[in-house]
């Protein structure tokens, strides 16, 4: 029985050609929370950069997805998402359950209180301990014998992120001769900061069990080969982007995602969404609208941000009364106390710039903290004139690709970070360092003062890029790559 939460209304257009016979995703979470009353059972779009890329992928090519149901309720042991796809194939779940402890050890532990912010250049924030290790090694043991114990010939496994970095190596010694990936979701950092990691050594073998290694930038691919040369004796090629591991050729390579254009523009142009927009802006009643969206993290940059829009607020005086910012933030990894602390923090600084600059006009800053669905989502993006996407380190960003491809009117303004993943690609973004308070604050009034003329043509040059590279091209990018990692597997270095 299928439990599909939305219609298959498209699928991506695929090269089939490049598409295996059955697609093994695993990540920790599953992209759906599974809710359970009585014999139903409905599904729940989780949040969050991996969910928004790869849900669309698995509509396309159906497989399974292994990951933890982010609950305690037993839930059935395998279900389905889409009942009947294209060419027979169905999407589904492959839930595995955690207890409280590897919850907390795991994953709360070694995955958000260590690699997270190691990976994110945060070291003050990092907390190793060998307890949390082990739980973070039993845990990717499970997942690991999970997927060997459904692995059919013919399968392949495309492992995400940096909670099951260990699982690649542990799929390898069951099953030699699996055609295996990895993607990382965050930065990879330089060998100097890497090595902070007393498991070091151990998250370098586990990953050197694929075939494929992606990491979104080359700068980041480069982090790990450089690291694995600094730590290792193995061969290896920076430029080349592969490394020898026990006779077997491990590529690396940069994959940088994307978002599913159609799907975003035809939310930004669906019917109604003129009036939700209208109703947005007569909310306000601001003449400038600008918008962050974000989950609650401090990789993201939130307070910098409003930081800055204090400065600019305070400096050009012309703007009060006139300006709003909406903060869309959500909740996430609420039992980490980093977490907890910097929603205080940003909440009293929201009420900080609205006491100083509120009563002129409009509210100066519109704080929710919640999640919302995509279309409401899409709604914000196209009533705000400028995106504000400055994280002090992200791997990409989807937020700013998500904003440029719903201005569909070609519209809109994105302030983006130079730390930012995407913003390699989008250079014709407003880019700032976060750090700098001055220069973000001059870059959000230039933002929002620019040009008609040079707002459209930016927006035009990133719509363009956002296109050409999307989520199609992405997947088929990946999956060209790994059928070469697995072709070349055994040959000798030139
Ligand atoms: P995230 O850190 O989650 O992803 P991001 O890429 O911006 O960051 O993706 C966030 C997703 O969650 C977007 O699809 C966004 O629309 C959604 N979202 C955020 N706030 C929301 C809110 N308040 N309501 C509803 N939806 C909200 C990780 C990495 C990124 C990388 C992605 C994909 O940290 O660097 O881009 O994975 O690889």
């Amino acid at each position: 029985m299928s439990h599909d939460p939305e219609p298959l209304t498209a699928r991506l257009r695929l090269d089939r050609k490049l598409l295996p016979r059955r697609l093994l995703v695993v990540s920790n979470r599953l992209p759906y929370q599974i809710r359970i009353a009585g014999d139903e059972v409905t599904l729940e779009r989780g949040l969050g950069g991996l969910v928004t890329a790869m849900d669309p992928v698995m509509r396309s090519t159906g497989g399974l997805w292994f990951g933890w149901t982010g609950s305690h309720h037993p839930v059935p042991s395998s279900i389905q998402v889409a009942e009947r796809m294209g060419g027979g194939v169905s999407y589904e779940l492959r839930p595995l359950e955690l207890s409280q402890t590897e919850v907390s050890r795991y994953y709360l532990g070694y995955a958000n209180k260590a690699i997270w912010p190691l990976f994110h250049y945060f070291q003050e924030h990092c907390e190793f301990n060998d307890e949390d290790w082990e739980s973070y090694c039993s845990v990717n043991r499970k997942f690991a014998s999970k997927v060997v114990s459904e692995y059919r010939d013919g399968d392949y496994v495309w492992i995400h992120d940096y909670h099951l970095m260990l699982v690649p190596a542990m799929i390898r010694r069951d099953l030699p001769d699996a055609d295996i990936g990895f993607f990382l979701h965050i930065p990879f950092p330089p060998p100097e900061l890497f090595q902070i990691a007393h498991n070091a050594d151990d998250i370098i073998e586990g990953l050197l069990g694929a075939d494929l290694i992606g990491f979104h930038t080359p700068s980041n691919a480069r982090n790990f080969v450089r690291t694995v040369a600094t730590m290792t004796e193995l061969p290896y090629s920076v430029s080349g982007g592969w490394l020898r591991k026990d006779g077997r050729r491990v590529k690396v390579g940069d994959f940088p995602i994307s978002i599913d254009c159609d799907h975003f523009e035809r939310m930004a142009s669906r019917p109604g969404i003129d009036d939700e927009v209208r109703a947005i802006r007569d909310n306000y009643r601001a003449e400038v609208l600008a918008i962050g969206v974000d989950r609650l993290d401090y990789t993201k940059g939130i307070l910098k941000r409003l930081n800055a829009i204090e400065i600019m607020l305070a400096r050009h005086p012309d703007i009060q009364g006139k300006f709003t910012f909406i903060q869309l933030s959500a909740p996430s990894r609420t039992k980490v106390s980093a977490y907890r602390s910097l929603r205080g923090k940003i909440e009293q600084m929201v009420g900080h710039i609205n006491g100083r600059f509120g009563g002129k006009g409009c509210l100066p800053v519109d704080y929710r903290y919640e999640g919302h669905a995509q279309e409401e989502l899409v709604a914000y993006y196209r009533a705000a004139d400028a995106a504000l996407v400055t994280p002090l380190r992200d791997g990409m960003n989807l937020v700013a690709k998500e904003y440029v491809i719903s201005q569909i009117d070609g519209n809109g303004c994105l302030v983006l970070s130079q730390f930012a993943g995407a913003s390699r690609e989008l250079t014709h973004a407003i880019q700032v360092n976060p750090y700098h308070a001055e220069s973000l604050a001059e870059g959000i009034y230039r933002a929002i003062t620019m040009s008609v003329t040079e707002r459209r043509s930016r927006m035009a040059r990133m719509r363009q890029i956002v296109r050409n590279n999307d989520i199609n091209w992405w997947v088929e990018h990946f999956l060209r790559a790994q059928r070469d990692a697995v072709r070349h597997r055994d040959n000798q270095p030139q």
